[in-house]
This record gives C-alpha cells, sequence and structure tokens, in this order.
C-alpha cells in the first residue's frame, strides 16, 4: 500500500507550494493567484528513512523506499459545494486518500492575496463545512468529512521553531496536536532544490531537526496507525507500509498477494541486530533470526523474510 493524502485548503494559502516542494517537481502551477491549480495533481513521495540507508551499505543493494501519494486539488471557498470557486469539482479527486491534509494560511506576508482567508480557526471550519455539505451531494461515496485528518498550519519560517504551535493550534482547532504540523511551504520549496547535507545545515541554522514532509509522513504514520517492515537482500532493500497490529500474513499479502495463498512462515530479525551483525547470515548464526508463523504481530522495523511455497 502507498499511504495517499489529499491536500485541501482555502485558495491562496500554500497548497501547491508545499505540494511541489514535497513531490521535488513543478508540477503544479504556483502563481499568485488564486485557483491556480486548476488541474488535479498527483505525486509520488518516497518516506524518508535513514534504516534503509545502512541496509543498502551491508548489501550494495538499492534502496526502494515507502511511497506516500500526494493529490493536490484547487482552493475551497464557502458556498463552494453550490459550486463557487472551483474546488469543488475536484473533491473527487481526494474521495479515495486515506488522509487529508488541510492546510490553513498562518503566515504574515502581506503581498499575497487573501481569498476568503480571515483567521485560522475560522478558515478550517469553513474548509471542513464545506466537506461535509460535499459528502451531502455524494452520499455513495466515501465521506470526506470522516476522514482522519492532518493539519499542514503554513507559518512563516522565524515560526517554524515553535513547537509550542501544535499545542495552542490544536486546542483552538479541536484536534490532537499529534494531528498539527508546523510547516513553511516556502521553506520547503527552498530545501527542495538543495542536497541532502545542504538541506540539514539549512535545518540546522532555523534552529529545527526535520522538514516539513519528514514530520509531515512521521504524523500521517501516527495518525493512521502505521508502521513500516523491512526486507533486505541483494537485490534490493525495501520498506513496506503496514497497519499497526497486522499479522506476518497480511505482511506477506503486502509484498504479493500469492504470498498469502502460499505462506509457509516468516523469518525476522530486529533491525538492530540485523545491522549489527551485517545481515541474514550471521544474523541466523547468532540465534536473531525468529521462525514466525502467519499470526505473527509484525512490529516496526522487523526485517522479514517470507517463506512461501509454490
Ligand atoms: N510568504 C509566504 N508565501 C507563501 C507561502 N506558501 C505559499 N506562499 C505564496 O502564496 C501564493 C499562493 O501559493 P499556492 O501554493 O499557489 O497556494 P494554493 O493554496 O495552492 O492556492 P490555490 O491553488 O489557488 O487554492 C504564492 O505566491 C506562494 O508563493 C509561505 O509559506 N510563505
Ligand atoms: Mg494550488
Amino acid at each position: 500500500m502507498s499511504l495517499s493524502v489529499g491536500i485541501v485548503g482555502l485558495a491562496n494559502v500554500g497548497k501547491s507550494t508545499l505540494f511541489n516542494a514535497l513531490v521535488k517537481r513543478q508540477q503544479a502551477y504556483v502563481a499568485n493567484f488564486p485557483f491556480a491549480t486548476i488541474e488535479p495533481n498527483v505525486g509520488v513521495v518516497p518516506v524518508p528513512d535513514e534504516r534503509l540507508e545502512k541496509l543498502a551499505e551491508i548489501y550494495r543493494a538499492p534502496i526502494v523506499p515507502a511511497t506516500v501519494t500526494f493529490v493536490d486539488i484547487a482552493g475551497l471557498i464557502a458556498g463552494a459545494h453550490k459550486g463557487e470557486g472551483l474546488g469543488n469539482k475536484f473533491l473527487a479527486h481526494i474521495r479515495e486518500v486515506d488522509v487529508i491534509c488541510h492546510v490553513v494560511r498562518a503566515f504574515r506576508d502581506p503581498d499575497i492575496i487573501k481569498q476568503g482567508v480571515v483567521d485560522q480557526k475560522s478558515d478550517f471550519e469553513t474548509v471542513k463545512t464545506e466537506l461535509g455539505l460535499a459528502d451531502l451531494e455524494h452520499p455513495n461515496a466515501p465521506p470526506l468529512a470522516q476522514k482522519p485528518i492532518l493539519v499542514a498550519l503554513n507559518v512563516d519560517e522565524e515560526d517554524l521553531k515553535k513547537t509550542e504551535l501544535e499545542t495552542e493550534y490544536g486546542e483552538l482547532l479541536g484536534v490532537d496536536p499529534d494531528q498539527v504540523v508546523v510547516i513553511c511551504a516556502k521553506t520547503e520549496s527552498e530545501l527542495a532544490s538543495l542536497s541532502e547535507a545542504d538541506q540539514k545545515e539549512y535545518l540546522a541554522d532555523l534552529g529545527v531537526s526535520q522538514s516539513g514532509l519528514e514530520k509531515l509522513i512521521q504524523k500521517a504514520y501516527k495518525t493512521l496507525n502505521l508502521i513500516s517492515f523491512l526486507t533486505a537482500g541483494e537485490k534490493e532493500v525495501r520498506a513496506w507500509t503496514l497497519k499497526r497490529g497486522e499479522t506476518a500474513l497480511t505482511a506477506a499479502g503486502v509484498i504479493h498477494t500469492d504470498f498469502m495463498q502460499h505462506f509457509i512462515k516468516a523469518d525476522v530479525c530486529d533491525y538492530a541486530d540485523f545491522v549489527a551483525l551485517g545481515g541474514w547470515k550471521m544474523a541466523r548464526d547468532k540465534g536473531k533470526v525468529r521462525s514466525e508463523g502467519r499470526d505473527y504481530v509484525v512490529r516496526d522495523g522487523d526485517v522479514i523474510e517470507f517463506k512461501v511455497g509454490v
């Protein structure tokens, strides 16, 4: 599974700026003009996971990261469900997503036109109301208003290090602080053009340890209760996404549906042991590989080799 995230919000709040930065490509047309996005935009983003780099060193194999699919749509305005603006037309593009990322404007820049933006609380409510009303018109579609949400609070760069904003805005908007991600879309787009080392330095200068992308993905995983399990070998080292609490059998099915039918067992090693011992061979020799059955509950960071019949 690739986790999918639909980006919503009022017009001109920075949705496409964020989206572009995340997919590191200028897929959507960014302009200081309301409703710049008039085509749906879909981008697939690798999930940053340092564990994969360690595994790749062991096997000198290519990394295949887990992915998150972002969908960027046009901004909403009050009355969107009745056809005001363009945003409502595109809500169909996000009916199937796993989680909604609601972008709220909290940057001050007076040069950027405010289109329907009043304050964070009422902006948030306006969009929520429009999603609910749009659902009423599509009774047979997955309801948008009931999907899990993340709030991406788009702040000025100098506010990025104010971690207390998560709690503050969580209370203001009535959501769990764990669902609030403080980002600066402009900073993200600057990061997108830098090398990885320069990105780290840029973030350190701002007094933050993680990029908006990392925070967003981490919180999406947490909100949806997702974990990653890993596979490693000469062909590739890879991360896979799984719901917490799922079994080895389900995990096998994530790799290949046929694996479920022909499941024999799962060889499992803790990530730390696997790396310390330098791969499967030594991990087996040292007795660090457990043979687990179909009902084994997979844990985050488990390195797994599935044994399947023909
Ligand atoms: N100062 C500042 N400007 C930003 C930031 N994010 C976006 N902008 C500017 O705001 C304007 C609108 O940004 P977009 O990303 O196109 O906004 P949008 O939400 O996609 O707008 P629509 O698609 O029209 O709904 C652009 O001029 C951006 O450069 C930010 O974090 N800080
Ligand atoms: Mg846009």
